[in-house]
């Protein structure tokens, strides 16, 4: 039995420049893990809560002292002996010391960065790369996943709350074809964004990037930054509808307010059933090929309505409308709401509760998307976890800045390191 030694954590900065959680994981071999945690912007309702200070005269009110202060005195301390393979275990003892539904107590980015640091120091202790040791956990609940390198959904102009412009769709996404090895997909994505980035400057509409590295731009419509893309992939080799796709993630929740939602594209506010029209015809001229959080999170008759409108056409993903939650998904597939599942483990706050979550999704046939967060460590954690729990794509943002390309790099060795086969 490896045991654990000693936790503890301090406060970092994530992407953003805000505050956030780093754990450390010490075992009685020797071994000591780091991993730190991401922080949402457009954050859904039904996340696990993410405790910060809220102390204006300490970064805003964005400090995560408390937190740090709960893995130092309470978690760690908490977790002191426990056998570190068993992951259910110490994920288990550390919803108990919380004893909240939803983390509020310690706060999920305290519980996260501890069973993710965890995780990792049990990977290190039975030698094993990280992505392994997640497939191997995911068998034992039963999750059978084929070790493969998931395809990136490339985010090439960033909306809404994440971006300098003026769009109010949070992400217009690259999808290269799966057919495509990673090396190959990440390379196409690369290309467009470069192409993008010369069109936008020719056009004198780029403000700047925004959080996840997408062009942020100031353009008419939401249509048009979909238009946009579409003639930057046109002026590469790539072909739309073969070598590559395009996906959104709208976060509707953001421009929703009394009923009804305000986007630039149209004069008057629209109702749920306007909006869906609105959907049928931008998938008319632009062919989507995924969804995501198309509605607000309780608009479950409107996601319904949709996805009965675009089944077989397209994946609906839901982010903020399952927030990574157990009993969220179970409603979704109950009342057929989407197909697809944006998985977050910051939302759900274990490592455990994550996995369990994919394995739901799997059953009932979805997509899995793994996803990072709009505020990013370089922590590279969700790249193996994507491996290792066989996700069909993984939203890592666009192919630049630091956070996000660590996790693609990330992939790219381990795709070199599966070609090599076991040495
Ligand atoms: C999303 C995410 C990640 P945030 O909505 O899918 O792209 O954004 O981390 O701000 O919730
Ligand atoms: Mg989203």
């Amino acid at each position: 039995m490896t045991k654990v030694s000693k936790i503890w954590a301090r406060q970092i900065l994530d992407s953003r420049g805000w505050p956030t959680v780093e754990a450390v994981c010490q075992l009685d071999t020797g071994h000591v893990a780091v991993a730190s945690v991401p922080g949402g912007t457009s954050t859904g309702a039904y996340e696990a809560v993410e405790v910060r200070d809220n102390d204006s005269s300490h970064f805003h009110g964005k400090g995560v002292l408390k937190a740090v202060a709960s893995v130092n005195d309470v978690l760690g301390p908490g977790l002191w002996g426990y056998d570190v393979t068993d992951q259910a275990k110490i994920d288990a003892r550390l919803n108990e010391l919380d004893g909240t539904k939803n983390k509020s107590k310690y706060g999920a980015n305290a519980i996260l960065a501890v069973s993710v640091a965890c995780l990792k120091a049990a990977s290190l202790a039975a030698s094993q790369p990280l992505y392994r040791w997640v497939n191997g956990l995911a068998a034992r609940i039963g999750l059978n996943a084929q070790i493969k390198v998931p395809s990136p959904l490339l985010n090439m102009i960033n909306g809404g709350l994440h971006g300098a412009g003026n769009l109010d769709f949070q992400e217009f996404h690259l999808i290269p074809a799966s057919s495509k090895a990673f090396s190959e997909a990440l390379r196409c994505g690369v290309e467009v964004y470069m192409t993008l980035g010369e069109d936008l400057k020719r056009r004198g509409a780029i403000h700047s990037v925004g959080d996840e590295g997408g062009y942020a731009p100031n353009l008419f419509t939401n249509a048009d930054a979909l238009e946009v893309l579409y003639e930057a992939i046109r002026a590469t080799n790539y072909q739309i509808g073969r070598d590559v796709f395009l996906g959104l993630d709208v976060a509707a929740s953001v421009f929703y307010k009394n009923g009804e939602y305000t986007i630039r594209d149209k004069s008057a506010p629209l109702r749920d059933n306007d909006l869906l029209e609105y959907y049928k015809y931008i998938n008319s001229q632009y062919h989507l090929a995924l969804l995501e959080d198309p509605f607000h999170e309780d608009a479950w008759d409107s996601w319904k309505s949709l996805f009965t409108s675009f089944e077989g056409q397209l994946t609906v993903v839901g982010d903020d409308l399952l927030a990574t939650n157990s009993e969220r998904v179970a409603q979704a597939i109950r009342e057929k709401a989407c197909n697809g599942i944006l998985v977050k483990p910051n939302q759900a706050g274990t490592v455990s509760e994550t996995l369990s979550v994919v394995k739901m999704a799997r059953d009932a046939n979805w997509k899995v998307i793994t996803s990072h967060r709009s505020g990013e460590t370089n922590d590279w954690f969700i790249a193996d976890f994507a491996v290792g729990i066989g996700s069909d794509y993984v939203k890592f943002g666009a192919p630049a800045r630091g956070e996000r390309v660590v996790k693609y790099n990330r992939l790219l060795s381990i795709e070199a390191e599966l070609a090599m086969g076991p040495r």
